[in-house]
């Protein structure tokens, strides 16, 4: 049972610590983001990812849960939860959760258990292998660095599997117990009122077994994780239990956090007819010029080209089966501005760049998912020093960068502009020093530039959080959030340098989507000589058609209709 009410909807992330602080502890709580769910509604937001806010010692900041089926008390109380729940639902806002179940906290209870007894019960809910002090059961590197193995405390003669930090244990999902209590928990959310779920790191959930090694990709004599997810089998019959025994029993909305997915595995995670989730994230773009070395060998931002390879390319790769949840960030990632935009171009951090950039991929076909003041053109922040960092992964990323010889401030320019800070810092409200997002003091300093602020931007017909209202209301147009959120995509003059162009097309209505990714005006070609373009809307400035050819100025984007 999945309804089509999500298609049309445009879905918005908040990662509770950062987004509003109603309590004065300098913490963002659940109460606070009840507090903004009028500017969420005004926004035009019809889907409410929530990054997680269950009991945790934060040692990922809340990607260790420690207790399923509670709040951590710094962010609120399950009443608080419900009132949430209660004043979204008046506002038609859809609520989503994020569940993570490929590992839970080494403080969770069945992680103790384990510990007790590795041969009981719950010793089979996690990976647990001999040990002789000196052979690990297979050389994969964890995603925060060091060996995916670790003595079980309390059993030197054991170690059990974390492919995150060691306080994160993976689940052992060949365990149908194991399975059962994870079904049993989602469903128990659902009943709650949540319409549906973000799949934290769900394709890691199977492992390639019996474990083995893996040629080495560096010099630690280790190898990257997605070396498994290339030879891994079998996901398939995860997903099509949790669908049956979970989302065929609800009308939900869900999206899987899926990197290294193989053309022919699409139709079983997304399919319309019979894939598990109802989408999952684009991530092309995000992993694009990654390097396995590391952060410091990977590429820091993408030219116009290689951003419209990886995003027309992905429209492509689902176009028979199903829909992407099309992203430029998250809190995983860097600013979208300071990643997609060309930061070498002139003009790059101007708001219209910066509506350029929105337009684009807000257009494509699927669901867009906008990040906790990434509707404010916020760009990345300044790292000053690595002892303000306080993020997992960027330590390990910059320890990695000195062990290949980087100095300290290389090493730190190097990992920067990935880092997980940019996109982690307190939401601005206002215009004042603590950015209106506590009476307290923030628990990291703002560091975003105070530029990017609500009331500032609501004041400003042309901010880029209007435009972004903009967008959002077109898309739920009644004239055309068909064509919007049915209709096909087809690139338009792919080979135009600096031109990201593209038709939405549902057989009634065809829209022309273009953006000029340069400071240079450009011209473009319309494709029929005998039809009439209407302009839906530019980015700001009027645009110039002069017959068949427009001139679009430098970084105008613009929707034009056939007609
Ligand atoms: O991220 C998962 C993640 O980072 C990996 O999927 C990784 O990028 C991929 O394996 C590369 O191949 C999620 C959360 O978004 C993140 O915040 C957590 O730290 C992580 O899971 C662990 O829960």
């Amino acid at each position: 049972m999945s309804g089509d009410w999500w298609k049309s909807e445009t879905a918005y992330q908040i990662w509770p610590k950062s987004f509003m602080d109603a309590s004065g502890d300098g913490i963002g709580d659940l109460k606070g983001i009840t507090s903004k769910l009028d500017y969420l509604h005004d926004l035009g937001i019809g889907i409410l990812w929530i990054s997680p806010f269950y009991p945790s010692p934060l040692v990922d900041e809340g990607y260790d849960i420690s207790d399923y089926y509670s709040i951590d008390p710094r962010f609120g109380t399950m009443a608080d939860f419900e009132e949430l729940l209660a004043e979204a639902s008046k506002r038609d806002i859809h609520v989503i959760t994020d569940i993570v179940v490929n590992h839970c906290s080494d403080q969770h209870e069945w992680f103790r258990k384990a510990c007790e007894d590795p041969d009981g019960p719950y010793g089979r809910f996690f990976y647990i292998e001999d040990w002789d002090g000196e052979h690990l059961p297979c050389n994969l590197r964890s995603e925060f660095g060091g060996p995916v193995w670790e003595p079980l405390p309390g059993h030197p003669d054991k170690v059990y599997l974390h492919f995150f930090d060691k306080t994160q244990p993976d689940l052992n999902w060949e365990n149908p117990d194991l399975r059962a209590e994870i079904y049993k928990m989602m469903n128990w959310w659902l009943d709650k009122g949540v319409s549906g779920f973000r799949m934290d790191a769900i394709i890691n959930i199977k492992k390639v077994l019996p474990f083995h090694d893996y040629p080495a990709d560096r010099d630690d004599g280790l190898a990257s994780v997605s070396a498994m997810l290339k030879e891994q089998t079998g996901i398939d019959q995860f997903f099509r239990e949790m669908k049956e025994q979970v989302f065929d029993q609800h009308d939900t909305f869900t999206v899987g956090e899926i990197f290294d997915a193989r053309p022919e595995e699409l139709a079983a995670f997304i399919g319309t007819d019979n894939g598990c989730f109802s989408s999952m994230f684009d991530f092309s773009g995000e992993v694009f010029g990654k390097s396995e070395l590391g952060w410091y060998r990977s590429k820091a931002y993408l030219s116009a080209e290689e951003y419209k390879s990886c995003i027309f390319g992905a429209q492509r790769s689902v176009r028979e089966i199903g829909r992407l949840s099309n992203i430029i960030e998250n809190h995983d990632e860097p600013r979208g501005v300071s990643r997609y935009l060309p930061q070498d171009a002139w003009g790059c951090h101007s708001d219209d760049a910066k509506k350029a950039l929105a337009g684009t991929y807000m257009l494509l076909r699927g669901v867009p998912f906008i990040y906790q003041g990434q509707e404010l053109g916020t760009e990345n922040v300044d790292i000053p020093s690595i002892e303000k960092v306080s993020d997992v992964w960027t330590l390990d990323q910059y320890r990695t960068a000195q062990e290949a010889g980087l100095s300290d401030e290389e090493a730190l320019a190097a990992v920067a502009p990935f880092s997980r800070d940019n996109a982690r810092v307190p939401m601005r409200w206002d215009g004042s020093e603590n950015g209106g997002f506590t009476d307290g003091t923030p628990w990291t300093p703002l560091r975003s530039a105070p530029a990017f602020n609500v009331a500032d931007e609501e004041e400003n017909p042309d901010s880029v959080l209007n435009f972004y209202r903009q967008l959002i209301r077109l898309r739920s147009n009644e004239e055309y959030w068909d064509v919007l959120s049915n209709g096909e995509f087809l690139a338009y003059e792919e080979n135009q340098k600096n031109l990201i162009s593209y038709f939405r097309w549902n057989g009634v209505c065809t829209l022309l989507v273009m953006a000029n990714f340069q400071a240079e005006c450009q011209n473009v070609e319309l494709p029929d000589e005998n039809k009439a373009y209407e302009i839906i809307m530019t980015n700001g400035k009027p645009l110039h058609i002069f017959g068949n050819t427009v001139t679009l100025l430098g970084w105008q984007f613009a929707v034009l209709q056939e007609r």
